[in-house]
C-alpha cells in the first residue's frame, strides 16, 4: 500500500523542522543540508502533478542557480516546459511543511482526494541537476519518493536548467504536430546548432567570443554543443572560460552573470583583453549578460534589457521585410527593474508596446504568451522570445512576394527553432545575439550605441518584517505600509528623469530599492533616500 511505502521511504529523508519552507519564484532554495526531506516531498508532489495531468511527464530541476556552492534548490517544471502552475505552489509548500511522516502521507492522500487524482494511474517524472555535489543525494531522495508512489522516473543527470525544460517539453510533445525535438541532450545540441546555421543564412560571425561559464554546468554543456558545431560554417569562435566544475567551491565565485550584473564589472579572471567580446552565464545557464572592456572608457555591460531591445528591433525589421507588419503583434515584456531608457527606446523608437509585470519569470512568460511574438527579459539576463503557433505557421505558409520576403520568413522560422520556447536559456540566447550581430554587422559598441542607459542604483535594505511591504502596479508602487509611497513620490519629484520603487525580495529576507535618474550622483542619492524611508 502506498501509505506505508511513503512513510517508510520518508523516514529515510527526514525534514529539518522549524524552517521556513516556501515554494517561491525559484522553487525551494536554501542551504543544501536542509533539502533532503524537501526533495523527497517534491518527488511526491511531482508524482501527483503528473497523475493529475493524465500521466504527462513532469520535470524536476535540482539547482540553486547563482547562489553559493553550499546552497541547492528544487524546482518543478510543467509538461510544456513552463513553471509549475501557481495554485500548486501552495500545495508544494503545505506538503513540504507536513510535521511528521504520517501527516505527510495523510496530506498526500488528501490532495489526491480533493484534486480527484487516481493514484493507480500512470505517472512519469524526469530529473536533472546542476554540478553541485549535493545534487546527487537530492536526486536519490527524489527517486525514493517516485519509487514509493510507483511513478516512472528517468534521471537525466547533469543538465542546464533550460535543457531540463527542453526535455520535459520534448517528451510530452513527441509524436504530435507540436513535437518540440528529439528527447535527448544530443537532440538539444543538434536542434540549436542546425537552427543557428539556418538563422545566419550564410553570414559569418566575426571575432572571438569569450564565455564566462560561472564554473557551473554551462561550461561542459557549451563545450558539448561546440562538438556538434562546425565553426567553418559560421565563423563562431568561442573561448570557454571559467568552466572548472571539478572544484565545487569555485562555482559562481567572482564570476558569472550575477556577479557581472550586480558588481557592474568583468570577472577578475581571466582578464578580458581590451575590446574582446565577452558574455557570462550564471550557475545553471539560464541567464546571460554581454560586455566588453573599453581601453578608454572601461567596462560596458549589455544586460537583459539590451538583449530584449536587440531582439525586438531585429524581429520588427524582419516583420517589415517579410511583409508581416500589422499582421502579427510583437510585444516586449519587462519588469520594474528595466532601465527607463530601454522602455523609452522600445516604445518611442521601435514603436512597440511594453508591458510591465512583477518580478519572476513566470509572470513575464505568461504576459509574453498574449502576443504573436513576446520578447521577455529581466534586466538580470533571464529571458527568451516566445513565438505563437500562429506566428510559426505564418512563417511557413505565407507565400513570399520577393526573394527578400522569402529570406526574412526563413530567418524568422529559424529563430523560432533557435530560441528556447520553454524558458530563458543562456546558450540559446547567446547564439541568438550572435546571429543578430552578424546580420546587422554590429560590434558590441554598435549595439551599445542604440540608446544610453539612465544611471541606476540597486540597494538591499534589511527590514524587520519584509512582508509588511506590499506592492501594486507590477511592483512599481507600495500599497503598504500606508504613507510610504507618498514619501517616495515626494522624494522622486526632486530629481530629473527619476524613478524609484521598493519591493520585498522574493528570495531573501530583505527589501530592494531601485532608483534611476539623469546622473550617477542623483541616482545614488535617490536610492539612499528611498532606502532610508523603507528602513
Ligand atoms: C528568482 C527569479 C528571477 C528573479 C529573482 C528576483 C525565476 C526562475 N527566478 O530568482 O527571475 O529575478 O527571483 O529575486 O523566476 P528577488 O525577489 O530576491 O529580487
Ligand atoms: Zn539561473
Amino acid at each position: 500500500m502506498d501509505r506505508d511505502a511513503i512513510i517508510a521511504a520518508s523516514k529515510k529523508h527526514d525534514i529539518v523542522s522549524g524552517k521556513p519552507y516556501k515554494y517561491g519564484t525559484a522553487g525551494f532554495r536554501m542551504s543544501a543540508d536542509l533539502l533532503d526531506g524537501v526533495a523527497f516531498r517534491v518527488g511526491l508532489l511531482s508524482a501527483l502533478r503528473s497523475r493529475k495531468l493524465s500521466g504527462q511527464t513532469i520535470g524536476v530541476m535540482i539547482t540553486a542557480s547563482h547562489n553559493p556552492a553550499v546552497d541547492n534548490g528544487v524546482k518543478i517544471v510543467d509538461p510544456m516546459g513552463d513553471m509549475l502552475e501557481q495554485e500548486w505552489e501552495s500545495y508544494a509548500t503545505s506538503l513540504v511543511n507536513a510535521p511528521t511522516h504520517e501527516e505527510l502521507a495523510d496530506y498526500y492522500q488528501k490532495l489526491a482526494d480533493t484534486l480527484k487524482i487516481d493514484l493507480s494511474s500512470p505517472g512519469k517524472v524526469i530529473a536533472g541537476r546542476d554540478t553541485r555535489p549535493s545534487g546527487i543525494t537530492l536526486v536519490t531522495a527524489l527517486a525514493d519518493a517516485l519509487a514509493a508512489t510507483k511513478t516512472e522516473y528517468i534521471d537525466f543527470k547533469i543538465l542546464t536548467t533550460p535543457q531540463l525544460h527542453y526535455l520535459t517539453r520534448c517528451i510530452n510533445t513527441a509524436g504530435t504536430p507540436g513535437a518540440y525535438g528529439e528527447v535527448s541532450e544530443v537532440g538539444y545540441y543538434k536542434k540549436l546548432v542546425e537552427a543557428f546555421y539556418r538563422s545566419l543564412r550564410g553570414r559569418k560571425v566575426t571575432g572571438t567570443l569569450s564565455v564566462d561559464c560561472a564554473n557551473g554546468v554551462g561550461g561542459p554543456k557549451l563545450s558539448e554543443l561546440l562538438k556538434h558545431h562546425d565553426s567553418t560554417k559560421t565563423g563562431l569562435d568561442v573561448k570557454v572560460c571559467n568552466d572548472d566544475v571539478l572544484r565545487p567551491e569555485v562555482l559562481n565565485l567572482d564570476c558569472g552573470a550575477d556577479f557581472v550584473k550586480t558588481r557592474q564589472r568583468a570577472p577578475p579572471s581571466p582578464k578580458p583583453a581590451p575590446g574582446d567580446r565577452w558574455c557570462s552565464l550564471d550557475g545553471d545557464a539560464d541567464r546571460l549578460i554581454y560586455y566588453w572592456v573599453d581601453p578608454d572608457t572601461g567596462f560596458f555591460m549589455l544586460d537583459g534589457d539590451r538583449i530584449a531591445t536587440l531582439a525586438a528591433s531585429f524581429i520588427a525589421d524582419l516583420f517589415r521585410n517579410a511583409g508581416l507588419d500589422g499582421q502579427l503583434r510583437i510585444g516586449v515584456i519587462q519588469t520594474a527593474y528595466a532601465n527607463g531608457a530601454s522602455t523609452k527606446y522600445v516604445e518611442q523608437h521601435l514603436q512597440l508596446p511594453v508591458v510591465c509585470t512583477p518580478t519572476g519569470v513566470k509572470h513575464l512568460h505568461h504576459a509574453a504568451c498574449s502576443y504573436d511574438i513576446g520578447v521577455y527579459f529581466e534586466a538580470n539576463g533571464h529571458g527568451t522570445v516566445l513565438f505563437s503557433p500562429d506566428a510559426v505557421q505564418t512563417f511557413k505558409t505565407k507565400e513570399p512576394q520577393s526573394p527578400a520576403q522569402k529570406d526574412a520568413l526563413e530567418t524568422l522560422s529559424a529563430l523560432a527553432d533557435l530560441i528556447n520556447q520553454t524558458v530563458g536559456d543562456a546558450i540559446s540566447d547567446m547564439l541568438m545575439v550572435e546571429v543578430i550581430l552578424a546580420h546587422k554587422g554590429w560590434s558590441l559598441r554598435d549595439w551599445a550605441m542604440t540608446y544610453s542607459d539612465l544611471p541606476n542604483r540597486l540597494v538591499r535594505v534589511e527590514v524587520g518584517n519584509k512582508d509588511l511591504f506590499q506592492t501594486t502596479d507590477a511592483e512599481r508602487k507600495l500599497s503598504h505600509p500606508a504613507g510610504c509611497q507618498d514619501e517616495i513620490d515626494q522624494c522622486v519629484k526632486k530629481y530629473t528623469n527619476a524613478r524609484s520603487f521598493a519591493r520585498a525580495s522574493g528570495t531573501e529576507n530583505a527589501c530592494r530599492v531601485y532608483a534611476e535618474a539623469a546622473t550617477r550622483s542623483e541616482a545614488d542619492e535617490l536610492a539612499n533616500k528611498v532606502a532610508a524611508i523603507v528602513k
